[in-house]
């Protein structure tokens, strides 16, 4: 751990009587904006939406399907009969390499710029019944290397800023296909979750000369109770600050600013507790669980940013059962984040959960 911080035993419990019972607010440090948490909430009765779960597919190669091997896509081209995962661009992209140089500002209201990128999709397996969850980790571990190499390769180019890899996991998070894949949005300018995240972390390293989310990780550690599953490389956990029920930060234990700092021991590692982490999700409620997740390394700008530790973000829908999901509504919408059930409760739900995924 390279950590600097001390006397974490000094620190009072993050669970004092009334957090478990009382409305308060808690502080983001990363993205520097307060979430409201409403534990008292969590008993009052819902005769809103359910969600139909979706049935996991059963077939191993689906002929319809326009990411399995040898198929032909949406857009034409036709998909190699690949063994292990597979890269090409995405046919409908959302960012274009070649687009018009263009500024417009109108006294700083009416205000646009060009922006231009790249966008990819990565085909994890090619079984079109498998999921993370249900892959084994040699084969995540070859995910790992292709987010590693698209990071270099797309990072390395002068026309990108930043190259961000996600998975939408799931109908429910706006996955267009059961496929077992994810995409990558590299664009020339750092998006805002980055912007905010590159300010706090480095507000935090300028205050505290220890980075964020080193000194995060030795307070969670230390206490425990938001920790979810563990191996020597990483730590996933439900996080102080977390706004979505079962959201959870996965960490490095050493120092990496992104993913290629990462040696192939430590890339095991990440297979593994991706493995685990999406594993125990799927234990919850029982069903394949859905996600937004994404990967959040340094900008790859040739700096060495020691404010930055690479980090994941898992974000999935689900509250109160497979049919009932999180709205971002009213209250998020208009004033702020806002949650139910303590991290420390959904922490210790989906402890359980692990549990059961290795009895
Ligand atoms: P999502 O399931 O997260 O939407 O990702 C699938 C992506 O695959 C989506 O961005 C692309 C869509 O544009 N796609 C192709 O590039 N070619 C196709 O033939 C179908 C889908
Ligand atoms: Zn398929």
């Amino acid at each position: 751990m390279s950590s600097g911080q001390t006397g974490t035993s000094a620190l009072p419990s993050t669970d004092p009587v009334d957090l478990k019972e009382q409305p308060h607010r808690r502080w983001n440090p990363l993205k520097r904006e307060w979430v409201l948490v409403s534990p008292h909430r969590t008993q009052r009765p819902w005769q809103g939406q359910t969600e139909t779960p979706a049935q996991p597919p059963v077939l191993q190669y689906d002929p319809e399907c326009y990411l399995c091997p040898g198929n032909q896509r949406a857009g034409g081209h036709t998909n190699d009969k690949y063994t292990s995962t597979f890269v090409f661009v995405n046919d409908f992209a959302a960012l274009k390499p070649d687009v018009p140089e263009f500024t417009v500002d109108q006294q700083g209201l009416l205000v646009a710029e060009a922006e231009s990128g790249t966008c990819k999709v990565i085909c994890f397996s090619p079984r079109h019944d498998l999921t993370l969850a249900k892959m084994d980790v040699p084969s995540i571990r070859k995910v790992v290397d292709v987010w590693a190499e698209q990071t270099e390769e797309l990072g390395s180019r002068d026309d990108i800023g930043y190259v961000q890899i996600f998975e939408n996991r799931g109908a429910m998070m706006g996955a267009s296909n059961p496929h077992p894949h994810g995409q990558i949005w590299a664009s020339r300018s750092l998006p805002n979750e980055l912007v905010l995240e590159l300010a706090g972390q480095k507000a935090y390293l300028e205050e505290h000369g220890t980075p964020l989310l080193s000194a995060y990780l030795e307070l969670e550690l230390a206490q425990g109770e938001r920790v979810v599953v563990q191996n020597d490389y990483f730590v996933a956990l439900v996080p102080y600050w977390a706004v979505w029920p079962f959201e959870t930060l996965v960490l490095p234990r050493h120092r990496a600013a992104r993913l290629t700092d990462l040696d192939p021991a430590a890339r095991d590692g990440l297979a593994n507790i991706l493995q685990q982490l999406t594993s125990t999700y799927d234990q919850v409620f029982n069903v394949s669980f859905p996600y937004s997740m994404g990967l959040h390394p340094a900008p790859p700008d040739g700096e060495e940013h020691p404010e930055w530790q690479f980090h994941l973000h898992f974000y999935p829908p689900l509250l109160r059962s497979a049919t009932v999901r999180k709205f971002m509504v009213g209250f998020e919408l208009l004033a702020s984040p806002q949650r139910d059930i303590t991290p420390e409760s959904a922490a210790e739900t989906l402890r359980q959960a692990a549990a059961k995924r290795t009895t």
